[in-house]
């Protein structure tokens, strides 16, 4: 591969590609499948509430999942408001600023106060022994998130949350199939949450669900997404409307039968990307040993001294290329004015989050992406560093 064979748009070439290249495409099933499978919703006219279809996907989601009990909801922020209700919690929340914005609202919403530690430079996730650090009388739970996939400490979380006291939330949200230690991702810690949003590896178009291993949890968790109603005759505690309808559910079970050659087609992709981009600059995650992935994400962490320009520049450069990369997580939940104010926002105590949030760029990943377009994708990035390297002042800051 010739790193010349392109001169960057931001250069005066021409687009890499002609239509633009998108983060992610949702792998989605023949129409005539969706369309056979919800005919029965036609036949019936059950439509939500504890249908067929929703039953039949929880099923089979526990059992891919490895957990004691699985239960759907409209969406994984939802997820996460009924989770912590669900465990009753009053007081802190520890968790990461390095994170979709929905991690840090569902504390917020919950009526509990989200306190920032810092990340994990390498892993981009918090850890046990940070968390350790900032756990006070008030803390009662702990919310990580497995970022972009990669699990966390979950061994050192549950030592941590024996030894204080607390409850463990996981935000599985990027991180369904994975599976560490020889154990589905959601088996861990008292409830994991996930998304399946038309974004997600695995997606129900908009979805998500509460899991976890103790399946005595389902019931609360069944009733809080459900108004708090648990018979015709009991109503019992602050529930909502966070139900997964039947259309949701019966495209779930379509997409489910493609994940195992989603994720496939996904490593295929991701082994190339690292084949092209191991150059100096250029750094990745690192994942935590003993993990089956699911290639939900792939990301870069780009070093402007060595690369030569920074992640902002790539960014916008790649944009130009109309290779639509993201800066996930950037800006930091930190940095939101609703939270800036909080002691555990303040930049100085987050300094790994701030570095990382800086120079993580989230490159085109899925299934359906072409070989050739990958190759296309890793070559727009080399030639950028290249070009950026050949400029005299090497400040390509000023022409992008
Ligand atoms: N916790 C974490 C750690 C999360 O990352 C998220 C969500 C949550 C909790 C909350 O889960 P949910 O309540 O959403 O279930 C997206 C998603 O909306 C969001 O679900 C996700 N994380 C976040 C990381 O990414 P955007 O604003 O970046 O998505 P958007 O609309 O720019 O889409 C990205 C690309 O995907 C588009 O450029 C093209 C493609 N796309 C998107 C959609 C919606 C399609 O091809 N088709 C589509 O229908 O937030």
């Amino acid at each position: 591969m010739s790193m010349m064979r392109h001169k960057p748009a931001v250069l005066g070439g021409t687009p890499r590609f002609a239509e633009p290249v998108y983060v992610t495409r949702p792998r989605l099933p023949e129409h005539r499948v969706y369309s056979e499978l919800t005919a029965r919703i036609f036949e019936t006219s059950w439509l939500t509430n504890d249908g067929e279809f929703v039953r039949r996907l929880e099923d089979r989601l526990r059992v891919r999942l490895g957990a004691g009990f699985c239960a759907s909801v409209c969406n994984g922020t939802v997820g996460l408001l009924i989770a912590l209700r669900s465990l009753d919690l009053r007081g802190d929340v520890i968790t990461t600023p390095f994170t979709f914005p929905a991690t840090t609202h569902a504390i917020e919403y919950s009526g509990l106060t989200p306190v920032f530690c810092d990340i994990d430079p390498y892993t981009y996730n918090i850890s046990p022994e940070q968390v350790a650090e900032v756990v006070t009388a008030s803390t009662a739970a702990v919310l990580p998130v497995h970022v972009f996939g990669n699990p966390c400490d979950v061994m050192g979380f549950e030592r941590l949350a024996n030894e204080h006291d607390l409850k463990i939330v996981y935000d599985a949200a990027h991180a369904f199939g994975v599976s560490h230690r020889r154990r589905g991702i959601g088996s861990w810690g008292d409830l994991s949450i996930f998304s399946f949003h038309a974004t997600k590896i695995f997606h129900t178009a908009e979805g998500g669900a509460i899991v976890g291993a103790d399946p005595s949890r389902f019931a609360s968790v069944a009733s809080l997404r459900n108004f708090g109603i648990v018979n015709e005759e009991v109503v019992r505690g602050i529930g909502i409307n966070g139900k997964l309808s039947e259309f949701h559910a019966a495209l779930g079970l379509t997409v489910l039968e493609m994940f195992d050659d989603e994720v496939s087609n996904r490593a295929q992709r991701v082994a190339l990307y690292r084949k092209r981009l191991s150059v100096e600059g250029i750094s990745m995650q690192r994942v935590e040993p003993d993990t089956v992935p699911n290639h939900a994400y792939f990301t870069i962490e780009i070093d402007t001294d060595s690369f030569g320009m920074s992640r902002d520049q790539l960014h916008r450069a790649m944009r130009a290329e109309n290779i639509i990369t993201r800066k996930y997580f950037y800006p930091l939940c930190s940095d939101n004015l609703a939270y800036r104010s909080l002691p555990s926002a303040q930049v100085d105590r987050l300094p790994n989050a701030h570095r990382v949030a800086s120079r993580v760029l989230c490159l085109p990943l899925y299934g359906e992406l072409s070989l050739d377009t990958i190759e296309g994708i890793a070559e727009c990035v080399l030639s950028l560093k290249h070009a950026a390297a050949s400029l005299p002042s090497n400040d390509v800051a000023a022409s992008l």
